[in-house]
C-alpha cells in the first residue's frame, strides 16, 4: 500500500474500532509520549476508549503534558484489541509493553524512521516527517478534527524535543508552519518552552556542574569527555534523567569536535553517548559496539572497565576523524572541480 492508502486505512481503523492501546517506546521522548497523548485525545473526542502505555514512568520533565497522569505501566495496562504504536522504529523498542503489540487483534503504527520496516498491519511512516507529530498534526487535519488546547501543546512538545527546539538538521519548513499554526490556535508558546527548557531539578544543575568541571579535553581541545560513576551519582541523589544532556554540553564547548559521555549504569555497564560537529560520523563508532543512532549523535553500551571504555572510545573518535578527513578530501576535490569545469566550458562553447 502507498503512503496515501496507509493513512486512510489508518483513519478507516480509528473509525472502525471502539478501544486503543497505543504504545510508547522504551527511554520515552517528548515525541513518542507527545504524539501517543495527541491521538488519545483525538480519540477520545471520537467517544472511542484509548490508553497510553509507556514502559517506564512518564520522566519528570514530561509529566505537565496534557494526560501524562492518565499514562499507565504495561502491568496495569487494560490492553486493548487495537494497539497503535507512535514513534517505535522496530518491536523491541516496546520492551515489557511487547505482550501487549503481541495480543492485539490489529496493529497500527505511526512512525518517523527511516529505518522502520513497517512491522504492523498498517503503517503510516514518514521518514521526512521532522517527528511523528507532525504526522499526527497531518492525522487531525485528514479527519477534519480540531487541535484544541492540550493536543496543540502534545503536538508541539514532541516537534520541538525531535528537532532541538527548531534547530537540528530534520526541521523541516513544514515543521515550522505547522509551529506557526498551533501558534495562531492559541498555544501558549513560551510556557510550555519554559517547561521543557527552562525547569531544571536543583540536583540536576548540579550534576552537570560536577561532570561539566570534570570534563577532559584531548587532540589540542577537539575531542571532549566527560564521565559519571554511580557512586558520583548517589553523592548527588541524582537520578539518570538528571543525567540526560550532558554530552550536549561537552559538545557546545568552542574547540570540542566530537564530544563523549561515559556514565556507569546500575547493572555495572558503561552507556557512551556521542555528538559530532560534521566532523565524524559518531553512529558508525557506536555501530561496531552493537549501538546505534545517527552520524551526528549515537550511543552504546560497553560491558569493559571505564579506564578500557575511556581508551577505546578515545581510539575510536581519532580513527573516525581521520577516517572522516580524508573523506572530506575527497569530495573537496570533486566538488573544487564542479566549482571550476563548467565556466570553463561556457568558455568553450562561446569560443
Ligand atoms: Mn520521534
Amino acid at each position: 500500500m502507498r503512503d496515501r492508502d496507509q493513512m486512510s486505512a489508518f483513519i478507516d481503523a480509528l473509525g472502525k474500532h471502539e478501544s486503543f492501546s497505543i504504545l510508547t517506546h522504551v527511554s520515552p521522548d517528548g515525541d513518542t509520549l507527545g504524539s501517543a497523548l495527541a491521538v488519545r485525545l483525538l480519540l477520545l473526542k471520537l467517544g472511542k476508549k484509548a490508553e497510553v502505555i509507556c514502559e517506564e514512568p512518564v520522566p519528570h520533565i514530561y509529566g505537565f503534558l496534557p494526560g501524562a497522569e492518565s499514562v499507565v505501566l504495561p502491568a496495569e495496562a487494560k490492553c486493548f484489541d487495537t494497539v497503535i504504536a507512535c514513534d517505535c522504529a522496530d518491536k523491541q523498542r516496546f520492551k515489557k509493553a511487547d505482550f501487549i503489540f503481541e495480543n492485539a487483534s490489529l496493529t497500527l503504527v505511526i512512525d518517523h524512521h527511516f529505518t522502520n520496516k513497517g512491522y504492523a498491519d498498517i503503517n503510516v511512516i514518514r521518514a521526512d516527517a521532522s517527528a511523528v507529530c507532525e504526522i499526527v498534526f497531518d492525522l487531525y487535519h485528514a479527519m477534519g478534527m480540531e487541535i484544541g488546547r492540550d493536543a496543540a501543546v502534545c503536538i508541539y512538545t514532541g516537534i520541538v524535543t525531535d528537532t532541538g527546539n527548531l534547530t537540528y538538521s530534520n526541521t523541516t519548513p513544514r515543521a515550522i508552519r505547522m509551529v506557526a499554526d498551533l501558534l495562531e490556535g492559541g498555544l501558549n508558546i513560551t510556557e510550555v518552552n519554559r517547561l521543557i527548557y527552562r525547569t531544571i531539578p536543583y540536583v540536576k544543575t548540579r550534576i552537570q556542574g560536577h561532570v561539566l568541571s570534570n570534563m577532559k579535553l584531548y587532540e589540542d581541545g577537539t575531542i571532549g569527555l566527560a564521565t559519571l560513576t554511580i557512586g558520583e551519582m548517589d553523592q548527588y541523589g541524582a537520578t539518570n534523567e538528571d543525567c540526560e544532556g550532558l554530552v550536549d554540553s561537552v559538545r557546545d564547548v568552542e574547540s570540542v569536535k566530537v564530544a563523549a559521555f561515559i556514565r556507569e549504569g546500575r547493572d555495572g555497564t558503561f552507556k557512551v553517548s556521542l555528538r559530532s560537529k560534521e566532523c565524524a560520523d559518531v553512529g558508525r563508532i557506536a555501530g561496531k559496539y552493537g549501538g546505534g543512532g545517527h552520524p551526528a549523535a549515537a550511543g552504546y553500551s560497553s560491558k569493559e572497565p571505564l579506564s578500557t571504555t575511556i581508551a577505546n572510545v578515545l581510539r575510536d573518535i581519532k580513527d573516525e576523524m581521520q577516517r572522516f578527513e580524508a573523506w572530506q578530501d575527497e569530495e573537496r576535490e570533486y566538488a573544487s572541480d564542479e566549482m571550476i569545469i563548467p565556466p570553463l566550458l561556457n568558455k568553450n562553447d562561446k569560443d
